[in-house]
């Protein structure tokens, strides 16, 4: 398919609530939409980087940069064969994980729609609807937090994930532990602990969780190898796996016993699904992360959560959960039994909707082949 042109739209939306975690408090989400028009069809793509560098070192600004200078010339005006060939082009461009997600996740979207097949379809999706759940934000109180927690169970959700931080974590989870017996619960420091620190958490073993998600830095694997032999709680990995490689030594030396998969922190889909692969051939339970996408990020999300090694629930809540009014004509509804239908038209299956884009548009850049 030929790149004939692209448009960034530097995006930010507010959210229903505020989102707190361990690396800050948000009001509005931003991100970049990335729409590419080839042959007279468009596709869009969502670089979930938003606008600090708290949960990765990318940023709307970074990608933004990356975007323009860098990953847009390497196509502009080529005839790309497929994802893969995208990702080879651009092998040159260490990291920027986010940024090239973007853009990937565009090329799945025409791809799909010049071959009549959905995002799940060309994947090797499996369910037609996948089991999620809800990321709760860190609450002014334990109290707080109980009453939205019941919220969301009176909404159906039926696996609360809770954000924790040091001060903000053994208690909060044996409240909400007591209030709930039987919720399936989990918690996600965001890397906020150290080795030394992360021993206050030992008395969240007790609590059946399901799992402790990234309490050690990003960039280390072995800390967390030396803390899972201190839990029976598995660990489970996010910001640390942001290649297969990664996930690999990450399994070889035991850091973790579950791994989170985000397409954009490790690069796009083609990688979220090799992932996958790696960890559904050891019998290593995988579910899908969320980084408050819009519908159309939401919509690549669902149809990663169908393959069938995505067994535990995803961060992949109702559209209602995240926004009042999104960006794409289609919502997300969350049915009897937490889950969400995969969408089954062509590529990712949704539309984006020109006003609601416009209205949240802080910035936009039009590139065509000839400028580029
Ligand atoms: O760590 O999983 C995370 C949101 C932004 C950045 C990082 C994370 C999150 C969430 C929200 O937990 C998940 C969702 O989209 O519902
Ligand atoms: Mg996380």
């Amino acid at each position: 398919m030929n790149i004939d042109s692209v448009t960034l739209y530097h995006l930010r939306m507010p959210l229903v609530s505020p989102f707190e975690t361990s690396f800050g408090r948000i009001d509005s989400r931003e991100c970049i939409l990335v729409e590419i028009l080839s042959d007279g069809l468009a596709g869009f793509g969502e670089c979930p980087a938003d606008r600090d560098p708290g949960y990765s070192y990318e940023t709307t600004g970074t990608a933004w940069h990356i975007l323009r200078d860098f990953l847009i010339p390497a196509v502009m005006g080529q005839d790309l064969a497929d994802a893969a060939d995208f990702q080879n082009r651009v092998r040159p461009v260490r990291g920027h994980n986010m940024a090239k997600a973007g853009i990937e996740m565009a090329i799945w979207d025409l791809l799909g729609k010049r071959q009549g097949l959905s995002l799940k379809e060309m994947l090797g999706g499996v369910y037609t609807d996948v089991a999620v759940g809800v990321s709760v934000g860190l609450q002014a109180s334990p109290q707080a937090l109980v009453d939205v927690v019941a919220g969301y169970l009176e909404r159906g959700y039926q696996r609360i994930k809770i954000k924790i931080k040091p001060g903000r974590d053994v208690l909060d989870a044996q409240v909400v532990r007591r209030s709930f017996a039987e919720v399936a619960l989990q918690v996600d420091a965001n890397s906020a602990y150290t080795l030394e620190t992360a021993r206050n958490l030992r008395p969240l073993d007790e609590l059946g969780l399901l799992l402790i998600e990234q309490p050690l830095a990003e960039d280390d694997l072995w800390d967390h190898h030396l803390l899972q032999k201190d839990f029976s709680t598995s660990l489970c990995l996010d910001e640390s796996i942001i290649s297969i490689r990664h996930a690999r030594q990450a399994l070889e030396m035991g850091a973790c016993r579950v791994i989170n998969i985000k397409a954009g922190r490790v690069g796009g889909l083609g990688e979220a699904l090799a992932i996958h692969y790696l960890c559904h051939a050891q019998g290593v339970p995988v579910w899908c992360g969320g980084m408050l996408e819009t519908g159309v990020g939401r919509a690549s999300n669902l149809a990663l959560a169908s393959l069938p090694g995505f067994t535990l629930p995803g961060d992949i809540s109702a559209s209602e959960r995240y926004y009042h009014q999104d960006i794409t004509h289609e919502t997300f509804h969350l049915n009897t039994g937490s889950t969400i239908r995969v969408p089954d038209g062509p590529g990712l299956g949704v539309t984006v909707d020109r006003a609601a884009l416009k209205k949240f548009t802080l910035g936009k850049l039009d590139l065509k082949a000839d400028q580029v």
